[in-house]
């Protein structure tokens, strides 16, 4: 992703530094401030709410700038950074200037500039638990299953369980062409990987595994979905957290409920989110 919104020049008067006196008189602090974030979707809607705007960006560096005294700009920075990546920013870039710092030596600015991956760039250094759905409905299908199990064992994760594999009728959109049924598996994993560069592994395990991407839903050799990562939400279009359909769905429940009994889905056990389908006889 190389989109970037940015806002320069932000200005504030704040009471921050590390000498005593500079708690006592307001200073002008100034923040550039650069925020990737996908504006494909905000580009095809018109609607600033599928983007970041500039104004909430500019609006949490004064909160910051206006708000409680530090020592450092490190700390101003670190902590405009922290209210971007919250609305959603996939990384940020914050320059924090003190212009009009105390320094007894001509000068023209002083400046601090971090960087800082979002939750879906960064493993933010632990390992987190993660869920991952496996579909095929074509060729050898419990081949395929193995097969593509085999190769996310290679990666950097621990595989902690892998439910059997379940024989599933096709869930298809209104009016697709029947497709034959789906073979479908639950696999949890603990993995210190960003979540963007699990999915690009995982990507290029369906690829090798003969996943051609045609139709939405269409019949395939091989699906791999993440279903939720521990800790993160995400509305980054190409990795939705937690899934956003998992919860209607039968073959990804069942399964993952058959090794993880007491998992819970957005704060609801599983157990009753399977519970409600199978009553409403809505999904499979
Ligand atoms: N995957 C789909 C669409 N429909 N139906 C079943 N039973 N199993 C799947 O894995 C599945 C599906 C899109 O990925
Ligand atoms: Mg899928
Ligand atoms: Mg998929």
């Amino acid at each position: 992703m190389s989109d970037v919104v940015s806002i320069f020049g932000v200005t504030a008067d704040g009471c921050h530094g590390v000498l005593p006196e500079e708690r006592t008189y307001l200073q002008p602090f100034v923040a550039d401030i650069e925020v990737e974030v996908d504006t494909r979707q905000a580009a095809i809607s018109d609607d600033v709410a599928q983007t970041i705007s500039y104004s909430d960006v500019a609006n949490d560096a004064v909160q910051v700038i206006t708000g409680e005294s530090v020592n450092l700009i490190e700390t101003l920075a670190s902590r405009i950074a922290d209210r971007v990546l919250a609305r959603g920013a996939l990384s940020v870039t914050v320059t924090l200037h003190k212009p009009k710092a105390p320094v007894p030596l001509p000068f023209s600015d002083a400046q601090v500039r971090i960087h800082r991956d979002g939750p879906l760039k960064d493993s933010q250094g632990g390992l987190r638990h993660v869920v991952l759905a496996l579909g095929a409905n074509l060729g050898d299908t419990q081949g395929s299953l193995e097969w593509a199990i085999g190769q996310i064992r290679l990666l950097d994760v621990n595989v902690v369980a892998v439910s059997s594999f379940l024989r599933t009728a096709p869930v298809l959109a209104e009016g697709q062409a029947p497709q034959p049924d789906y073979l479908n598996a639950v696999v949890c994993i603990d993995t210190a990987l960003a979540p963007l560069d699990l999915l690009a592994a995982l990507e290029r395990i369906e690829v090798r595994g003969g996943r051609v991407r045609h139709e939405r839903w269409g019949a395939r050799l091989l699906d791999i979905d993440i279903i939720d990562v521990e800790g993160v939400t995400s509305t980054y279009s190409h990795l939705l957290l937690p899934h956003p359909r998992a919860a209607e769905r039968l073959f990804v429940l069942e399964p993952w409920h058959q090794i993880e009994p007491d998992a819970t889905l957005l704060g609801r056990p599983i157990s009753d989110l399977i519970d409600d389908l199978v009553r409403s006889g809505k999904s499979l």
